[in-house]
């Protein structure tokens, strides 16, 4: 008998590209069906067989609440009925503007936009107009969106610019971008001595989701600072997954780090289609209407995606919130090494506030030839057996993953005890 998720995937690809509106729900990587889910209830997930799940994606990063956080629905609720969209200025767009730049010290403007990828759209055409520069660094397995310039793989030689990492992205467009390797600050140092006079910006994952979790060391990023800061480029601290995440003052205020720009969503808009980006005045004051760097969006600081952000950086202001989480998160990762251990399984795991990564490797990865030497059919193996146990993991060894507030340490021990159980199938 064929499952309801069955039934809607095969339906689903008839319309729809792969069957999914964003290629990593499609289980691609890990194999098998797709969940559909219909419902969300704090740390769980249920799907359209009924069958309820811990849910350790919490929609890629946003729901650090848990689903459907009854204040967070209820300001929802309270913006929908007065009209869902003006295509105007709102009180509450000026609330959250300047709450953000409250919460991060390194904005002093923020325009609002729809998605992370709008947000870094946005920022690195900024940067592009601030400077009069067209070439932007990015690094190898870091992800910032899917606009032109960021779909670009590195180039043949290790200075070399990029070339499309997608169909349908010019050549010469992705000739100015240029990927490097993240945690080297030998090569970016070797990259502005040779370019330094034609880089605009380096844009970075300040904690890396996109590649499982990778952290930066601080030479790597002290390095980005200065050499931005010596050659007049800016540095675009990409937050949209870090940011609230990490901590309250996000992976800036957690590494000490000023950024020129930093790009946000997730988070921000508490489950919500909302994204920011922002910083210091002198180069937001380039951004149209004021300036020459055109940017717009129809439902850019959308009234009831914007009350779901304000409700959500309401909640995560509360004493101990990200003492609680991080403390939740790093159980998980030290649960499950335990675990492993226990069983001889080579595997290693690390959390940075309320993201978290899982290798199967005898150590944690610090880049990306090392994420790509990890076990991916073991992971893909025990991402089934646990989504069979009822625990959402990421489907793919390659992303990052989440606690959220409402997951208790109950729920953190019953993933741990699952793990524990398949781990002991492998001996
Ligand atoms: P969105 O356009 O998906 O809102 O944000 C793009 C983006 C920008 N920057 C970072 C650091 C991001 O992680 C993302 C999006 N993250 C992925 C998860 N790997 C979203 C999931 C998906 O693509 O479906």
């Amino acid at each position: 008998m064929t499952s309801r998720n069955q039934q809607l995937f095969e339906r689903a690809q008839r319309h729809i590209p792969g069957g999914v509106n964003s290629p990593v729900r499609a289980f691609r990587s890990v194999g098998g069906t797709p969940c559909f889910f219909q419902k969300g209830i704090g740390p769980k997930v249920q799907d359209a067989d009924g069958k309820w799940y811990l849910d350790y994606v919490g929609s890629w990063g946003p729901l650090i609440l848990g689903h459907a956080h009854p204040e967070v629905i209820a300001a929802v609720q309270t913006a929908a009925v007065d009209g869902l969209t003006f295509g105007a200025p709102t009180a509450r767009e000026v609330d959250i503007a300047d709450l953000l730049c409250e919460l991060v010290p390194s904005m002093e403007m923020v325009r609002l936009v729809s998605s992370g990828t709008e947000a870094t759209m946005s920022a690195i055409r900024l940067a592009r107009g601030y400077t009069g520069r067209d070439v932007l660094i990015k690094f190898e397995g870091c992800y910032h969106g899917h606009s032109d310039s960021l779909l670009v793989k590195a180039g043949s030689g290790a200075l070399t610019f990029g070339n499309p990492s997608s169909s349908g992205v010019p050549a010469d467009l992705a000739q100015h971008t240029m990927v490097l390797a993240y945690n080297d600050p030998q090569q970016l140092a070797d990259a502005f001595a040779e370019h330094g006079a034609k880089i605009a910006a380096v844009i970075v994952e300040p904690v890396v989701g996109n590649m499982n979790l990778i952290v930066p060391t601080p030479e790597f990023l002290r390095a980005m600072r200065e050499l931005t800061a010596k050659h007049g480029a800016l540095l675009i601290f990409d937050e949209v997954m870090t940011g609230f995440r990490v901590d309250l003052k996000s992976a800036q205020g957690l590494f000490g780090i000023t950024p020129d720009l930093s790009t946000f969503g997730k988070v921000v808009g508490g489950g919500m289609p909302l994204g920011a980006f922002g910083g210091k005045r002198e180069i937001m004051e380039k951004i149209a209407p004021l300036g020459p760097v055109y940017q717009a969006g129809t439902l850019s600081g959308n009234p009831v995606a914007v009350a779901a952000g304000l409700a959500t950086l309401a909640l995560i202001q509360q004493p101990g919130f990200y003492e609680a989480l991080t403390a939740k998160t790093k159980a998980l990762c030290e649960g499950l090494v335990a675990a492993a251990k226990k069983h001889g399984v080579a595997f290693a795991a690390q959390n940075v506030g309320g993201m978290f990564g899982l290798y199967f490797a005898e150590k944690c990865p610090a880049t990306y030839d090392e994420v790509l030497a990890c076990d991916k059919e073991a992971f893909n193996q025990f991402f089934h057996a646990m989504l069979d146990a009822g625990h959402y993991f990421a489907p793919s060894a390659f992303e990052a993953g989440f606690v959220s507030a409402a997951h208790t340490d109950a729920d953190i021990a019953a993933t741990v005890a699952a793990a524990d159980a398949y781990f002991a199938t492998l001996k």
